[in-house]
């Protein structure tokens, strides 16, 4: 039985990590199979969207704790490494990645769901960082996604006390976009996603690109970023179809065959 669960259905990829009795965590095989998945799905052009969940009550209850319990320093170091290098390549999808978090999303499982663009929660979810209670720090790139998500105080609010919070908290500090019951969850997401799926495939992935890029940038270098991605644009031919089909009132059609 695969580690994790690729669904595909009208141009929307469900990956569902599946390895429900350990609390989908992230062992060296799961994070070696979802690396195998992102690879694929970027280069698959029958998927425009990705949708992110797990089976049973996690979404993923964190790193392979037996697992780190045995590394030695540089061990360590390549351990927080391989997961940074995965979650970034989920990041860079070129195709939106939304975030189904149904259940616990606890040290390295918030921060996978932190790599995605989306995020939406069923109201049974639980957040944390409980790194430091280990004596570890979140080292997936969760001191560094955190802050920027729900800005310095609640990261270090988090990070530093280890607790959990609900779906409900998780909302209200922009953790997540929204909280929906669980037995909506997947079906929200899917709504969500074909939302996106109006957009242009071109336009989206370099929307994505100029706001993660932008954000290390100073505001005009940023801006100015921005403005040569917004021209780069019109060599794909897809703003000219979108413009166009707004004035002939009409759904653009981003592949020939639409
Ligand atoms: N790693 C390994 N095994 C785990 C983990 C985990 N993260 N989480 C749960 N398990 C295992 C348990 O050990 C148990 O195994 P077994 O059946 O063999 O005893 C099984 O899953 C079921 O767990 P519980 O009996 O505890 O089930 P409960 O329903 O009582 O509780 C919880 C579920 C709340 C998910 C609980 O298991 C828990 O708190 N898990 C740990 C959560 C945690 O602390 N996660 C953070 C880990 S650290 C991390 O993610 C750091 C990322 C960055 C690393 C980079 C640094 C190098």
């Amino acid at each position: 039985m695969s580690l994790v669960h690729v669904e595909k259905e009208n141009q929307i990829a469900v990956v569902t990590l599946n390895n429900p009795e350990k609390f989908n965590i992230l062992s060296r095989d799961m994070l070696d199979t979802l690396e195998n998945v992102f690879e694929e799905l970027r280069d698959d052009s029958e998927v425009r969207v990705v949708i992110l969940t797990g089976s049973g009550k996690a979404f993923a209850a964190g790193a392979d704790i037996k697992l780190m319990s045995g590394l030695d320093a540089l061990e360590a170091w390549r351990w927080a490494q391989r997961g940074q290098e995965v979650f970034k390549l989920i990041e860079e999808s070129p195709k939106p990645v939304i975030a189904a978090v149904n259940g616990y999303a606890l040290g390295g499982g918030m921060e996978m769901a932190m790599a995605c663009d989306l995020r939406i929660a069923a109201d049974t979810a639980i957040f944390g960082q409980p790194e430091v209670q280990l004596g570890l720090i979140p080292g997936f790139a969760g001191t560094q996604r955190l802050q920027r998500l729900v800005g310095h105080g609640w990261a270090m609010r988090l990070i530093l006390t280890g607790e959990r919070i609900d779906a409900q908290k998780a909302y209200e500090i922009g953790l997540v976009e929204e909280v929906v019951e669980k037995d909506r969850l997947l079906d929200r997401a899917k709504e969500l996603a074909k939302e996106i799926l109006k957009g242009g495939p071109q336009a989206l992935a370099v929307a994505k690109e100029v706001i993660h890029r932008g954000r290390e940038m100073n505001f005009d270098s940023a801006c100015a970023y921005e403005a040569q991605a917004f021209g780069l644009l019109f060599a794909t031919g897809e703003p000219q179809e979108g413009l166009k089909a707004f004035l002939e009132k009409r759904k653009p059609a981003w592949f020939p065959e639409e």
